[in-house]
């Protein structure tokens, strides 16, 4: 059985408005999702993030649970308008004292901090005034950044600027699907660049304050891309340049890719890219985060035949995929968990091993991956989740395999801690590992976290 190395980093992740609820407690301003999850229609059941698993008034209990895992590191997310409510100005003590019980309570636990600065949840004042198509927002963010890098920086031992910043323009600002629910493909590209800018200018700030030991990071879902054959291999290079190059290029080598810009040309001149800019987002990073749950299949398409937008966007209907009208996006065989995402852990291999080609000197962590499965319940309370312990062990067996060829993976994270509010989908997807009673708000360990509490006592994979 695959084994990790000594100091590998097991731990199990969540985000700010997936789990905390107390939206409108102790001075927290109002965030995208809050406006997005109180528009009627936009999420499922009308689910919103008000109450979550209400993990603001858990704390105790949650971090008790984790202790009880037996996790070496959690990762989580400080909700910006929490701590500065318009996304501007002095911090709002009560709600970053959360934060310091929390990171607290960890380390009391022998619990390795990894926090994320930004998971989603961009104040509503700062949409307000433009959102992250505008300039300012990154400035906005790096002052943001050096606040907490001030209040925590000497007990985190992880800092993730961003997560996911391919949701965060794509999703919010193209296909609106994500809050704030804009479909503005040209702005959508002046968001890629503005969270790029924003996360470069956060990893200065933050280096300048923070305990010289911690570790900078950002957390990118990167796409696996493969082409359903030989002559799409075009497809691929411009799948891959907007959703992985369009982050790694100016995070990780300062610079944009060229087929980028001219595949893009006739959306966006990129006159937003200032002078120094490129630079200014390549700042070093001591690991880069990797979120992964499935590989992506594409095709030219030349509209002679039904495509079948894999991706989830109607014909018709804004795509999260810019200027590529003319590819398919291709469903994959399954089996399929509950999103509909196909299990294909040799995309994670593969994807680990490119990194490790590509970015030789930059150590990766596995941020994100795991599974939403409708558990069965028995009478006497136990969740069954066989289905989340196969996609576990055939991930880390994926992963281990990645090693083993060289790459160098630092850790591994379960998504998610808890079922939480799965964004559009509101509760009704579930990828804890521990299950979350919506009435009331009881938490489960599944068989899967029994599983997982195993592995990471051992180190190892047990026998199947
Ligand atoms: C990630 N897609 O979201 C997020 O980081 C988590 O907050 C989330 O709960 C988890 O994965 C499961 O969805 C994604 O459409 C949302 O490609 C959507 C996509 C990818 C990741």
């Amino acid at each position: 059985m695959p084994a990790f190395p000594e100091n590998f980093l097991w731990g199990t992740a969540t985000a700010a408005y997936q789990v905390e609820g107390a939206w409108d407690e102790d001075g927290r301003g109002p965030s995208i999702w809050d406006t997005f999850s109180h528009t009627p229609g936009l999420v499922a059941n009308g689910d919103t993030g008000d109450v979550a698993c209400d993990h603001y008034h858990r704390l105790e209990e949650d971090l008790d649970l984790l202790a009880g895992l037996g996790v070496g590191a959690y990762r989580f997310s400080i909700s910006w308008p929490r701590v500065q409510p318009g996304g501007r100005g002095p911090i709002n003590r009560p709600g970053l004292d959360f934060y310091s019980r929390l990171v607290d309570g960890l380390r009391t636990r022998g619990i390795a901090p990894v926090a994320t600065l930004y998971h989603w949840d961009l104040p509503q004042e700062l949409e307000d005034a433009g959102g992250w198509p505008h300039r300012d927002t990154a400035l906005r963010f790096a002052e943001y950044a050096r606040l907490m890098g001030e209040a925590l920086g000497d007990r985190v031992d992880t800092w993730t600027t961003l997560n996911e910043p391919w949701c965060s323009a794509y999703l919010g600002y193209a296909s609106g699907v994500h809050a704030p629910a804009r479909t503005e493909p040209a702005a959508a590209l002046a968001a890629v660049h503005h969270l790029n800018l924003g996360h470069g200018l956060a990893v200065q700030a933050l280096r300048s304050v923070v305990a010289p030991g911690a570790s900078m990071s950002v957390t990118l879902n990167l796409h696996h891309v493969r082409g359903v054959a030989e002559r799409d291999a075009d497809a691929v290079r411009r799948a891959d340049a907007l959703a992985n190059r369009a982050f790694l290029g100016p995070m990780l080598e300062g610079a944009y890719p060229r087929d980028l810009i001219d595949d893009t040309a006739s959306v966006t001149d990129w006159s937003f890219v200032r002078d120094g800019d490129e630079a200014a987002a390549g700042q070093p990073l001591d690991v880069l985060g990797v979120n992964y749950y499935n590989p992506t299949l594409v095709r030219l398409w030349d509209g002679a035949d039904v495509r079948e937008n894999a991706d989830g966007h109607q014909d018709g209907a804004a795509s999260p995929w810019i200027a590529c009208e003319d590819i398919d996006f291709v469903r994959q065989p399954g089996p399929y968990t509950e999103m509909g995402w196909n299990i294909d852990e040799t995309g994670l291999t593969e994807l680990l091993l490119r990194l490790h080609r590509d970015y030789p000197d930059t150590p990766t962590m596995i941020t994100e991956n795991g599974a939403a499965f409708a558990d069965v319940v028995d009478p006497d309370g136990r969740v069954r989740d066989e289905r989340r312990v196969d996609y576990l062990r055939r991930h880390l067996t994926a992963v281990a395999e990645a090693i083993a060829a060289g790459a160098d993976v630092r850790g591994y994270f379960v998504w998610s801690l808890m079922d939480n509010f799965e964004w559009a989908h509101g509760y009704a997807k579930r990828f804890g590992i521990v299950r979350v009673d919506r009435d009331t708000m009881e938490r489960t360990w599944k068989d899967s976290a029994h599983w997982y509490r195993d592995v990471v006592a051992s180190g190892k994979l047990p026998e199947a």
